[in-house]
């Protein structure tokens, strides 16, 4: 084709196009929207009808979802919620710059909170609620690395002390600190979710915004209007955990829901998405899942340029560019971004001929521009039925000057120099005079003046200030005895496993008339093998939409009852997932005052190894509730083989300081602790959790001997006292969970078969024993010459006589780490190694931690003693049928 040709087919399409768009805003005039919207759908059919299929495409034009002619009205007072907001700024950037001039390499973030800023303020000013009309309460989770800001609000607020600001990330410093994030556990009475452990914040705000809605389902919290906001990166939806729970918000409709994506195209070490457009692959995400997704691109500044692109050529060019030029673009000049943005076509370039280069290098984008966030959020939280997503284009490290915007080195600037402090200080018009600039003093205008006044009043007319936590429930009443009564008593003959114990009690729970309703059974689709499937019936399953179907076992009795106020929470497939609803119970307390026990029960592989980082974060929010980790035992577990077989998370469990650990045998082991936790948790208000692993191996459960309350709860006790009183060889054995049946069977062989007086202790907590020995230890190094304190394992064990042999289902490293306290030398066995698909026997056997092997280590401590022979010993590993060269399990 000559290019005369060509012109002219162009000019004729332009032409064409031109008498649709004029037919469609005719429909649109006299037929509305949705006639529109119909005719569209009609043109779309016969197109495809008549053979052309339509491109699939998931995103929208590179443009606002909302158009300017559909902004509300901006509520505030623009000016000084812009001066409030330079303050904020101001106080943000002068704490981390003062920490780091006094302590170099301290750290904080600078540039996460600058392009955040207005997605803080308009909500601050305008939506977060501490109270709603009705009652209920907003949650927000704060995005970790823009703390500074939050920080920097309440010194204005007058809720943070000169002092506290001064000490940000010295939280040991005289007069208290700031932590560098949100943790509840440092800041108990501020911060209430912690976050900075990228993608915890998504995916707890979703369990939350689900168990908000559980609870209004059953009756238990009788107001709703309180949303989830969830502040998050753009570089932080790259986390499995942020995106892999979104459709579940779809599927619940959970429109208390509010996710806001800083989307400043910059991570840590660069750009998101350099070469793509994270702002349209999250829309894609979010729209497939069925959120209603709302973008936030282009400030007002731009409005008028896009209410002239009657031809779609800007909007082309805004969809043509990637991230990693946007992100140029935004940092060059106003000359550039003419020449490079609107320079591509002459009809562009003439769309801007009338503004400067100056003006041009001042057009906001969207997430800098209050007029169009508030419009965006005003959207979500009007939106029903289904949750929503901002996505919010924003620069990093707006306003910090030539070295600190949108660099790729910004995420880690701490600092700015004079030059650029003087031009931050400007251009936010802070009332500080250039000689006192250089060591960028904090700035709190008096107590009366227009700001502060402003900020304070529209915090009063949400119902108060935020973040804010404290313990809204009252204590619990004591439960009664009488739901645990059964479990001291033992169970004959018959033979029972842990788990079906402690699935018996949590249905007793259940049953309870004054806590039953509050008792919150959560498994991850692994109900039926723990066998808690007849909880099914008894109190349903939550959904939220009740039961739309005829079950297929509807005949039965333990059929699949789902139901609007059942009280599982049957989560399907996610370790991750029943661990966030955990949280979002156990902090239900503090949260909503409302006292819900969590029993999260799950593959006790599953757990702290899977979700360790979930579970670190229960803690640093002190959550309360029962971790109970199923069909545990490295080689209790027969059969699953390797990935399945759990020695592990008894000593995963020792890092997480408030959370108690326990590894019982018995029936009366379980209920005295879940009494004795449910008693300091809810009773008490102690801030603890407790993890609990239980077998599926079954024995006949003895009842409770006397006088070991004290010792199940310490940690240790003694089972069995040995009948050979005039023996001259003794042995002291410790078992643990199902192992314990082991360390029995062998005190019977020693004392049949070689004279050896053996007593058993059950050992139900390595952790605590391993707390009250290093907590005597310290005080002891700390008080020379005082009375020594002495370890609860020592002052069981001091009077006993004979060797010490432990064995458990997990890694030796547990009875090794409170082995010091002990009056003399322990030979521990355990399960270090990987797994197999084996029988108990022969697993029990590899692993050594069988009766044969305590028999075997027994004799060993006695020949270390010198009371017997190597030749006996020899005799008895014949006599037991052990293979001295079989392979070490843990060898590599
Ligand atoms: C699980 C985890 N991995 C790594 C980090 C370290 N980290 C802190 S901030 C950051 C970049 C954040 O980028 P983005 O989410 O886009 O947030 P922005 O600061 O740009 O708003 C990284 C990698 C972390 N905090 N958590
Ligand atoms: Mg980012």
């Amino acid at each position: 084709m000559n290019p005369s040709d060509h012109r002219e087919q162009v000019g004729q399409e332009v032409l064409e196009t031109r008498e649709w768009l004029d037919s469609l805003d005719y429909v649109l005039e006299n037929g509305g929207t949705e006639r529109a919207g119909r005719l569209l759908q009609q043109l779309e059919l016969h197109t495809a009808r008549s053979g052309y299929r339509l491109p699939f495409s998931a995103t929208t034009p590179y443009e606002n979802t909302i158009p300017s002619a559909e902004q509300p009205p901006f509520p505030g007072d623009q000016e000084l919620e812009r001066r409030i907001k330079s303050l904020v700024r101001w106080n943000a950037l002068a704490m981390v710059m003062r920490a780091n001039k006094r302590e170099q390499g301290i750290g904080g973030h600078i540039s996460t909170y600058a392009s955040a800023a207005t997605l803080y303020e308009v909500a601050f000013n305008h939506f977060f609620r501490a109270q709603t009309p009705d009652g209920d309460r907003d949650l927000v989770f704060f995005q970790g690395h823009a703390s500074p800001g939050m920080y920097a609000r309440a010194f204005l607020e007058g809720r943070i002390t000169e002092k506290q600001l001064e000490n940000f990330r010295r939280e040991l410093a005289e007069g208290g600190g700031l932590s560098s994030y949100p943790h509840p556990w440092l800041m108990k009475d501020f911060w209430e979710f912690p976050t900075v452990s990228m993608g915890l914040g998504p995916i707890q705000a979703i369990y939350q915004a689900r168990f908000n809605r559980y609870l209004e389902n059953r009756g238990l919290k009788h107001c709703n209007q309180g949303k989830v906001w969830a502040f998050v990166g753009d570089g932080e939806t790259d986390e499995p955990e942020s995106l892999g729970a979104i459709t579940l918000a779809s599927r619940e409709k959970l429109d208390n829901l509010i996710f806001v994506i800083n989307c400043n195209l910059q991570r840590l070490d660069g750009p998101v998405r350099g070469n793509g457009k994270i702002i349209q692959e999250l829309e894609a995400i979010f729209r497939g899942a069925g959120w209603n997704v709302i973008k936030v691109i282009w400030g007002t500044d731009w409005d008028q340029l896009i209410q002239q692109d009657r031809d779609g050529l800007l909007v082309k060019r805004m969809g043509e560019i990637c991230d990693g030029q946007y992100q140029k673009l935004f940092i060059e000049s106003g000359t550039y971004f003419r020449q490079n943005f609107f320079g591509s076509d002459p009809r562009l370039l003439k769309m801007v001929e009338h503004l400067s280069d100056e003006q041009i290098e001042k057009m906001r984008l969207g997430g800098h521009d209050p007029i169009k966030v508030y419009a965006a959020y005003k959207a979500a939280v009007d939106h029903t039925g289904s949750p929503s997503v901002i996505l919010a284009k924003t620069i990093k490290g707006y306003g910090l000057g030539e070295s600190g915007e949108g660099r790729n080195i910004t995420h880690q600037q701490k600092k700015i120099n004079d030059e650029e402090l003087m031009a931050f200080r400007s251009r936010f018009g802070i009332p500080i005079e250039d000689e006192n600039l250089h060591d960028a003093p904090f700035y709190r205008p008096a107590h009366d003046t227009a700001e502060i006044q402003y900020m304070r009043e529209r915090r009063k007319q949400l119902g108060g200030y935020l973040p804010e936590r404290k313990m809204r429930a009252p204590k619990l009443e004591p439960v009664s005895e009488e739901a645990f009564k059964e479990f001291f008593s033992g169970t004959g003959d018959h033979q029972v496993a842990t788990t079906m114990v402690l699935v018996r009690l949590i249905a007793k729970l259940l049953r309870d008339p004054k806590i039953g309703k509050l008792i919150v059974p959560i498994i991850p689709d692994e109900a039926r093998t723990f066998g808690m499937e007849a909880l099914f019936r008894m109190v349903g399953i939550y959904s939220s939409v009740g039961q739309n179907y005829e079950p297929v076992d509807m005949d039965t009795l333990l059929y699949y009852k789902e139901a609007k106020d059942g009280q599982i929470l049957e989560e399907g497939i996610t370790e991750a997932g029943g661990i966030s609803e955990f949280i979002a119970a156990g902090t239900s307390p503090a949260n909503h005052g409302i006292n819900t026990i969590p029993f999260f029960v799950y593959y006790s592989m599953f757990g702290l190894q899977r979700v360790g980082d979930l579970v670190w974060a229960a803690g640093d929010q002190r959550a309360k509730g029962f971790l109970c980790g199923g069909t545990a035992g490295r080689t209790t577990l027969a059969g699953e083989g390797l990935q399945h077989q759990d020695g592990n998370s008894q000593l995963l469990a020792y890092p997480v300081p408030n959370l108690l650990a326990y590894d019982p045998s018995f029936a009366y082991e379980i209920a005295t602790f879940v009494q004795d936790v449910i008693r300091r948790m809810y009773v008490e208000q102690e801030d603890l959790f407790y993890y609990i692993t239980v077998m599926n191996e079954t024995w006949a459960q003895p009842p409770m001997p006397e006088g070991v309350r004290e010792g199940i709860l310490k940690g240790l006790y003694r089972f069995r006292s040995s009948k050979k009183t005039d023996a001259k060889l003794k042995a002291q054995l410790f078992g643990s969970g199902a192992i314990m049946l082991e360390a029995l069977k062998a005190a019977e062989i020693l004392e049949s078969n070689y004279k050896v007086a053996t007593d058993v202790w059950s050992i139900t907590s390595y952790k605590e024993l391993y707390r009250d020995g290093n907590a005597c230890e310290r005080w002891n190094i700390l008080h020379p010459g005082e009375k020594q304190r002495e370890p609860f394992v020592t002052s069981q064990l001091k009077s006993t006589e004979g060797v010490l042999v432990a064995a458990s289902d997990y890694v030796k490293a547990l009875p090794e780490s409170i082995s010091r306290w002990m009056p003399r030398p322990l030979i521990a066995l355990g399960t270090d190694g990987y797994g197999r698909s084996e029988s108990r026997a022969a697993l029990r056997d590899f692993f050594e931690v069988d009766a044969k092997h305590i028999v075997l280590a027994t004799l060993t401590g006695l020949l270390r003693e010198g009371k017997i022979k190597a030749a006996e010993v020899k005799k008895a590993i014949t006599d037991l049928g052990i293979n001295s060269e079989k392979a070490d399990p843990f060898a590599v």
